[in-house]
């Protein structure tokens, strides 16, 4: 479907770090630094909301991921899914008396606006799960062919909802690491059924659902009329798109377990390439008031509502780099404060005729993004180039140039 446009990244001086990033799985911190182009891949919204700060940072963090890829020398490959038919936003529809589609439609559009006013980069491909059957399907087909998936029938109906069997996956759990009880703790919640009867393992992941009165279905050769699972979704659209083994999968920590897990132990059932991403890396869960931020809760701070209330989109911007990607935050109006704040200190000392030399704040803003992402210490960087320029020191004329044009390139901030 479509993406939403690129923003222009300006040229900087010299050459990036090479991105190092904590890996969830292992704990490591791991070099990306492909000998190919970097594969990303980072799962997108399911549209029956509006984009709220949780998700925002979500897209943000990867956005910077791919910005000191870039300005390493890397070229980047860059996928995001759109779940745009799943249980939630058939419930939302249903609930508020929309077509799940329409729902679909006007969310998705809204999550385009709120990107672009956020100067996020745009994936090379947005991809929609409806436009994606006959390739989720040709996955599910492929995982059935090799004698990891089986069936089960569904009463009431004539078709016959296919599962993966884990057990025939030794890598099962290596993403998140979890006990056996932490996952079967927390399954039902994050969508899955791990007490429908004939399951092999409660924890076995839907791979197809066949059709039920009233929901949407597709013909799918071989399967019969159904919808794909969730996780397969994402696996069958990243190797597709970008290949059998990735560079970086990327969302939220609440989708570690099942999502990641699940789909990584897919992508190794199909491909048989053992490691389905070097690195899978989580954006710490955005809360409010002590709860993580979630349409299903909704105690939601929304993109589009701030936005509409007058705050600038590069205020917002500012507000999520000035946290750490991955430890938990809450919103405040506070932040928002500090973030006005600094936005205009910034703002000031850019339009000086003259500021205080660049070239070390620009190395350490580069060390600090190549590090981990480390985004609140890059922002103090510039803060200390702004209170120096502030203060006076208006010696270098080209400064504030080439501090507008890093803070645009490397932290996407327009000022
Ligand atoms: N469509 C699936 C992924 S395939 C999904 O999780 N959609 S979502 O709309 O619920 O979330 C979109 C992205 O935002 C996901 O990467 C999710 O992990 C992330 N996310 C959701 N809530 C938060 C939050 N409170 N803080 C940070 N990230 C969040
Ligand atoms: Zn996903």
């Amino acid at each position: 479907m479509k993406s939403w446009p690129a923003p222009f990244i300006p040229a900087i001086p010299g050459r990036g770090e090479i991105l190092r990033l904590r890996d969830s799985s292992s704990g490591e911190l791991v070099p990306i630094d492909p000998q190919r182009p970097a594969r990303m891949y980072v799962c997108g919204i399911t549209p029956y909301d509006a984009t709220h700060l949780g998700h925002a940072a979500t897209y943000v963090t990867f956005d910077i991921a791919q910005r000191v890829l870039r300005d390493a020398g890397h070229e980047v490959r860059y996928i995001q899914n759109v779940t745009d038919v799943d249980e939630p936003l058939l419930e939302r529809a249903e609930r508020d008396g929309v077509g799940w589609e329409d729902l679909a439609t006007r969310e998705i559009d809204l999550f385009r606006e709120d990107m672009t006013a956020l100067g996020v980069l745009p994936p090379d491909a947005l991809v929609g799960v409806v436009e994606s059957i006959d390739l989720i399907a040709e996955a599910v087909r492929a995982l059935e062919a090799s004698g990891a998936a089986y069936r089960l029938p569904v009463q009431g109906c004539e078709g016959e909802d296919i599962y993966l069997d884990l057990a025939t996956q030794a890598d099962f759990g290596t993403v998140s690491g979890w006990s056996r009880e932490a996952m079967l703790d927390i399954f039902a919640e994050r969508g899955g059924d791990p007490e429908r009867p004939g399951k092999r393992d409660p924890l076995d992941p839907l791979l197809w659902r066949a059709r039920r009165p009233g929901e949407p279905s597709w013909e799918a050769g071989g399967l019969g009329r159904g919808r794909p699972g969730w996780h397969i979704e994402c696996t069958a659209i990243a190797v597709h798109y970008l290949g059998s083994t990735i560079d970086v999968q990327g969302g939220g920590t609440d989708l570690v377990f099942p999502h990641h897990e699940m789909s990584a132990t897919q992508a190794t059932a199909m491909t048989g390439d053992e490691r389905f991403a070097h690195a899978f890396v989580h954006q710490a869960m955005v809360g409010l008031d002590g709860s993580k931020m979630s349409k299903s809760l909704g105690n939601l701070v929304l993109v589009s509502r701030l936005r509409t209330s007058g705050v600038d989109p590069m205020t917002i911007r500012v507000l999520l780099l000035a946290q750490r990607y991955d430890v938990e935050w809450d919103y405040t109006e506070d932040l928002l404060g500090a973030a006005t704040s600094r936005v205009q200190r910034w703002r000031a000392a850019l339009s000086a005729e003259g500021g205080a030399p660049w070239e070390s704040t620009l190395a350490q803003v580069r060390a600090r993004l190549a590090d981990n992402l480390d985004t609140p210490r890059a922002v103090a960087a510039i803060d200390a180039w702004a209170e120096q320029t502030l203060a006076g020191d208006h010696s270098v004329n080209a400064a504030p140039g080439v501090l507008a044009r890093m803070l645009d390139g490397l932290l996407g901030v327009r000022l």
